[in-house]
């Protein structure tokens, strides 16, 4: 099929293309033996079969995280900030012609794609991180022009995000692939609706360690990738395994060996709802048009080891130039502090997570509405990007 027809297809033939290509990458993801429950020892260390099945492949999947209770709060949560957004990017109100959300945070909570198209493959936007095109099929109802496919600051958008972020298990993930100073990156949603949610081009994340002396595998941190509803391998996040380990690598090379975007040797990563992944940022990483008939929200919390970020000046994808001193480290840092509050109001009997580089500050930080207003609001201007 030429470059040409492959943008011409219709959803149905890119969906049967893609379950043709789905087996191939299952059996891949089955065999990888990076999945199951969390383990911890009774001081909160993870079990070192996990970090060694993380560190060999670049990714794994946690089971039954989430409870459903929380499961559907947060899904209620994501449903809420959805109804609020503009009805197209330029926008000032809501489907239902009240103002939309946007107004309320400074940072535009929304970003908007056309309908199963590939906004960055192929383009010179976010530095050119996405070389090649994935293909853009025909979307079934020519009347729908946008989807919304990010929201940007999970954590003043949704309490239940909040106390999402300030899970135990998570956080002694956190610790146990950044060491025990971790520092936060930013939470983001990826929102694939069936039949419209656009592509995410192959790439790697990371910016500033590529050629550093000291560049390792773990060098641009991790994702938490917090499943709301199953990712299927028509839908999910595919990965090339073990590409975390290589360096930067030659994605238009990969897609030429393979003959098409569906590189060879990449696997999805599935699971269920309320499951969670946790991925390198260096891996080999993208997904494609949404045209299956299911929906797929992912809620991104990214984290870094400490000195990978203290003093280090990056230009971030919109051009911005930023210097991110210890105090700047320290203040996005207390919104860990803040969500272990949040979290604890709601689940008392839970395990209560101690983040060491805070330590003296926790009982002092607290959740309430005074410091929804003070702390948390806008808490997303400090994100920080390596
Ligand atoms: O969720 C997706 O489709 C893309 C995710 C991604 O590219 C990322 O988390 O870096």
């Amino acid at each position: 099929m030429t470059a040409e027809q492959q943008r011409k297809i219709s959803a149905e033939s890119h969906a049967a293309i893609m379950a043709d290509y789905s087996k191939t990458g299952e059996d891949i993801a089955k065999n990888l033996g990076n999945r199951g429950p969390v383990k911890l020892d009774p001081s909160g260390k993870l079990a070192p079969e996990i970090l060694e099945a993380y560190w060999r492949t670049g990714f794994y999947v946690f089971e039954g995280v989430i409870c459903p209770l929380e499961l559907e709060n947060l899904r209620k949560d994501v449903d809420k900030i959805l109804a609020r957004a503009p009805v197209s990017p330029d926008a000032t109100v809501d489907k239902d012609g009240k103002p939309a959300l946007n107004t309320e945070v400074t940072r535009p909570p929304y970003r908007f794609a056309k309908p199963l198209s590939d906004p960055l493959g192929g383009t010179s936007l976010n530095n050119g991180r996405h070389p090649v095109a994935m293909t853009s099929p025909t979307a079934k109802d020519p009347s729908v022009q946008w989807t919304v496919n990010m929201l940007d600051g999970n954590l003043h958008l949704m309490d239940s995000a909040l106390r999402l972020y300030g899970h135990p298990d998570l956080l002694s993930i956190a610790e146990a692939i950044n060491g025990p100073d971790f520092v936060p990156y930013n939470e983001v949603a990826f929102i694939k609706e069936p039949g419209l949610g656009p592509s995410v081009a192959w790439h790697q994340d990371g910016m500033t360690h590529w050629d550093a002396e000291d560049w390792n595998e773990g060098a641009h941190g991790f994702n938490f990738m917090t499943q709301l509803y199953p990712s299927t391998a028509q839908n999910a996040v595919w990965v090339l395994p073990g590409s975390h380990k290589l360096g930067k690598v030659d994605i238009t090379a990969l897609v030429e060996e393979s003959g098409n975007e569906r590189l060879n040797g990449a696997c999805p990563m599935i699971c269920d709802a309320g499951e969670v992944m946790v991925m390198n940022r260096q891996l080999v990483h993208g997904s494609f048009a949404n045209s299956s008939a299911d929906r797929r929200v992912t809620l991104n919390a990214g984290f870094f080891p400490r000195k990978r970020v203290v003093n280090v000046t990056a230009k971030r994808l919109n051009g911005d130039i930023e210097t991110y001193d210890l105090n700047r480290v320290v203040a996005r840092s207390r919104i860990i502090a803040l969500a272990v509050d949040a979290r604890q109001q709601r689940y008392p009997k839970e395990r209560c997570y101690q983040y060491q580089p805070l330590k003296d500050e926790q009982e002092a930080i607290s959740w309430n509405e005074e410091t929804r207003g003070s702390m948390l609001k806008d808490y997303n201007l400090k994100d920080m990007f390596i």
